[in-house]
């Protein structure tokens, strides 16, 4: 693994409220990148906001506005969500902006100058929900998309195309020489299924006549990009490798490794696969760039049976379960619940309990441990060995990195979680209690105290990137300057320190 990480999560069309499958990618991101802050690694997280295309056109007409208003009024609300579920990415992407379309312009402009763009017709079933065309196959027999489940339209016009077919072959190879490259296996698998089937080439624009919000391609002014091709770019964009306004054949193009592209991670939501999967590394190839190093490709939030959407009207609203239960809590029950790569459902019932895990393990250990600091030692931290727990910090280290390199990130969590539970089986196996009424077994004590502590201190490393606000408050309370790093948390002096006990770190939410 490099030193350096460049971790993205799809953009999000500006048309709709951030849900809680936006929430899920993101705070996956969050949490990853901050894993790797902590392991010392430099992060490039980046976020955004897809704003062209029909679909955004049409919103912005439904709601009387210019698509430009729409777009400046959703990525203000994704960002102030973000904000709010304490989501520290480095850039927010917007495809408005102007260094954005200029780097667009320049790659769909290198794919022509290459000689791997033509002018055709295109006739297809088109989907505005998903911002692609569908097969007869993929639509049949209701003629709805079958991610959406929404009508889709006949459209017949003229466009620009890119030669993908030409790239099959090279793509297959590709992911059969890195299988880790699509994970989990079940995506790969799906992809190379779809690789069998002779690929079509890929309409890259829409005349403006039937679209005008969008990137104007700049060898045909009568057209725009196709969104998707637009939207994909944006992780190239934002990685720095070309400088807006660099010619499409600067030798530039050919010595990006300086930047932050390729990137090491592009986590999606498996709706959105096949436009990650093939469209965008055929572009890559097409413009001679190098492919991103994997995509991670998870499931759904069901509510029920029913994949979440707007139009069912079933939504789970974030910000909703964050007043209520606060960031932490949420973005605990999203990475612990659901296995990444496989669906999950919510329910009010699971997220209670996966409350109820914070609030009685890590919660519990915590206030117990500085409770009896305080009462037996005034708060002052004995100065004794403090190597009690030393294996089972041993363990969960080792399961938490073995987890996180495999991308299962719901076990990399119960690792820290089994490690709350092995510090609380230690107080139950030491009866601190009765400790204290001997005076000959106060080094014991003193010891026990020493070594919970420490687990608190390695506790608060763990969770951090999880609990964020808890984890700083608990930090505060230990008297650190702030979450120390796993590998200091280890080894950092334990004895002396005062210590707070202070107000329950998870505390008891009555349901109306
Ligand atoms: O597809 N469960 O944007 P989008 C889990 N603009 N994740 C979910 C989810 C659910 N029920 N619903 C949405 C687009 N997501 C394009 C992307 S990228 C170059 C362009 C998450 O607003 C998941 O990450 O429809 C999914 O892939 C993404 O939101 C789709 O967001």
């Amino acid at each position: 693994m490099t030193d350096r990480r460049y971790i993205t999560t799809p953009i999000y069309y500006a048309t709709g409220e951030p849900h809680i499958g936006h929430a899920y990618t993101t705070i996956l991101a969050d949490a990853l990148a901050r894993f790797d802050r902590q392991a010392g690694r430099e992060v490039l997280f980046l976020t955004g906001t897809d704003e062209h295309g029909q679909k955004i056109q049409e919103e912005a007409a439904r709601r009387g506005v210019e698509p430009i208003e729409l777009c400046d009024e959703m990525a203000e609300r994704f960002k102030d969500a973000w904000d709010l579920l304490d989501i520290g990415y480095d850039r927010f992407i917007r495809t408005t902006e102007a260094d954005h379309i200029s780097v667009v312009q320049a790659f769909v402009q290198r794919l022509h100058d290459r000689g791997h763009i033509y002018a055709g017709e295109y006739s297809g079933w088109y989907s505005v929900s998903q911002e692609r065309y569908f097969t007869d196959k993929e639509i049949a027999p209701d003629r709805v998309d079958p991610i959406s489940g929404k009508p889709v339209e006949w459209v017949e016009e003229e466009n620009w195309f890119f030669r993908m077919s030409a790239f099959q072959e090279d793509l297959i190879r590709h992911v059969q020489e890195n299988p880790d490259w699509i994970v989990p296996e079940v995506r790969k698998n799906e992809i190379l299924g779809f690789l069998q089937q002779p690929l079509g080439d890929l309409s890259i624009s829409r005349p403006k006549r039937r679209l005008r919000w969008g990137v104007e391609l700049p060898f045909a002014p009568e057209h725009v990009a196709y969104v998707w091709v637009d939207a994909l770019i944006n992780y190239f964009t934002a990685s720095g490798a070309i400088a807006p306004g660099t010619a499409p054949d600067d030798p530039a193009w050919d010595n990006v490794g300086d930047s932050w592209w390729p990137a090491d991670l592009h986590l999606i939501g498996k709706d959105i696969l096949t436009t990650h999967a093939v469209y965008w590394p055929t572009l890559l190839m097409g413009a001679g760039l190098p492919l991103p190093r994997q995509l991670l490709a998870h499931g759904w939030w069901v509510v029920g049976e029913t994949k979440m959407s707007k139009s069912l009207g079933n939504v789970v609203d974030p910000l909703q379960l964050r007043t209520d239960y606060g960031s932490d809590a949420l973005r605990w029950y999203l990475l612990r619940e659901m296995p990444t790569g496989q669906d999950a459902s919510f329910t009010p019932e699971r997220f209670d309990t996966r409350y109820e895990e914070l609030a009685n393990v890590l919660g519990n250990l915590a206030s117990r441990t500085l409770g009896m600091t305080a009462k037996y030692r005034d708060g002052v931290v004995p100065d004794a060995p403090a190597g009690g727990l030393d294996e089972a910090i041993e363990t969960a280290c080792a399961d938490l990195d073995a987890a996180l390199a495999a991308h299962r990130v719901h076990e990399a969590l119960g690792a820290a979680m089994d490690f709350a539970r092995a510090a609380n089986g230690y107080v139950e196996e030491r009866e601190p209690w009765a400790q204290s009424k001997d005076p000959a077994r106060a080094e014991d004590l003193d010891e026990t105290l020493a070594t919970l502590v420490r687990a608190l201190v390695v506790l608060s490393a763990l969770f951090a990137p999880v609990c964020v606000q808890k984890m700083e408050e608990l930090a505060s309370r230990l008297g650190l300057d702030g979450v120390p790093t796993l590998t200091d948390a280890r080894t950092l002096s334990v004895g002396g320190r005062n210590v707070e006990k202070g107000a329950p770190l998870f505390p008891r939410i009555e349901r109306d």
